[in-house]
């Protein structure tokens, strides 16, 4: 295993916050103990790249290289990996999941605490390393500790899962992590019952896949709120049964229009924008007693969610916060797969583009201009 070599490879680097990604050539460095060096078979584009793409302030980092949403094949293990084996078709996963742990061991929580979730340019189980080198010798920033930007990257062995190579990549890649997250918001982190009315907040892929996890869970009134009408359109073949257009809520506020339409509350809300004023909004017209607000969205860095205490004190309602849709990725991403290749889960529909890795820019202007769903690019 030490005789591993550095890779050399294409890999779209950003070296500039907002500027179109490079094609560049560069080194990836071989596995250390627990990683794997995987060739990424495609990768998807997930709103977060572009979230870290255009950030200027810290966390912000460059040169780095941002995705995060893929499907690979281990191309050579470091010591001390035994899980998975070269020729493994795997999954990449932003969150850890070691196994090992309190938390990993608790079926109350996705947070592992061996290797915590947190937004560094690293990887995780080493201090201020990196596996990516430029041809000049320079280092290139990891992210969320996948970087799948590349025709190879390197990742720990906690956040792999091995999946069955059978499955069409193109649609396994969706549950690394974008659908992942909303179906799983719905199914573990809510838990969604049969007849339930729920709301989402933000038809963006995440709030599609909420809908799609809803649906699976039963939910009878799926509620969907943007301020783009098209998306009622889009919404209904992903389960959306009802549709208001935020920017028309007249003199209302958006959640008494939600509490007329539902008879007091929804059962469950899912925020999907990453705005801490439409948190309150949810929070506000999911049913006192048993309504549960579930925030997804990722917000400004320091923005903070205001509640007025007695109404807290008041009302028994529940807040909640979905990393991953709350998911254990060693044992729910295979879960999810059985679901889609027994047609329950619907994969294709999130795919509204396929195109070559080299363009990639081009990709990126699809999502920034709300013009795709998923997109997925082909090494
Ligand atoms: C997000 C979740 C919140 C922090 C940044 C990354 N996950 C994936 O897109
Ligand atoms: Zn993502």
């Amino acid at each position: 295993k030490s005789s591993l070599k550095p890779i050399r490879c294409k890999a779209a680097v950003c070296r500039k916050a907002g500027e179109p990604l490079v094609m560049e050539e560069i080194l990836v460095a071989p596995p250390q103990p627990f990683e794997v060096r995987i060739r990424i078979i495609c990768t998807a584009l997930c709103h977060s790249d572009i979230t870290f793409w255009k950030l200027q302030v810290p966390p912000a980092c460059f040169p780095r290289i941002l995705g995060h949403e893929a499907i690979g094949v281990v191309e050579s293990v470091g010591e001390n990996v035994t899980e998975v084996v070269v020729g493994d078709t795997v999954l990449p996963t932003f969150m850890a999941d070691c196994g090992d742990c309190v938390d990993c061991k608790s079926p109350k929580s996705n947070l592992c605490s061996r290797l915590p979730f947190k937004v560094s340019p690293w990887m995780p189980r080493y201090e201020n390393s990196s596996r990516f080198t430029d041809l000049n010798g320079n280092t290139l920033f990891h992210f969320l500790n996948v970087s799948s930007f590349s025709e190879y990257t390197v990742l720990d062995v906690a956040h792999v899962v091995k999946i069955d190579s059978s499955i069409p990549p193109s649609r396994a890649c969706l549950l690394s992590c974008g659908v992942s997250t909303g179906v799983g918001a719905a199914w573990k982190t809510a838990q969604v019952e049969q007849g339930s009315t729920v709301v989402i907040f933000g038809l963006g892929s995440i709030g599609l896949a909420v809908a799609e996890g809803a649906r699976l869970c039963g939910a009878s009134r799926i509620i969907g709120v943007d301020i783009n009408p098209t998306k009622f359109e889009v919404g209904q073949k992903f389960g959306i049964t009802e549709f208001v257009n935020s920017m028309t809520c007249e003199n209302k506020r958006l959640s008494e229009v939600i509490n007329e339409m539902t008879g007091g509350g929804a059962d469950y809300c899912f925020e999907c924008v990453g705005s801490s004023s439409l948190v309150q909004e949810a929070y506000a017209c999911c049913r006192k007693g048993w309504g549960k607000t579930i925030t997804l969205g990722v917000d400004k860095p320091g923005s903070e969610i205001c509640l007025n205490s007695s109404d807290v004190l008041h009302n028994g309602k529940t807040l909640i916060g979905s990393l991953f849709g709350g998911l254990k990725a060693k044992s729910h991403i295979p879960l999810l797969l059985k679901r889609y290749m027994s047609k329950e889960l619907e994969l294709d529909k999130f795919v509204t583009h396929e195109m070559k890795f080299e363009d990639i820019n081009d990709a990126f202007q699809l999502l920034l201009d709300g013009r795709c769903i998923r997109c997925v690019l082909w090494m």
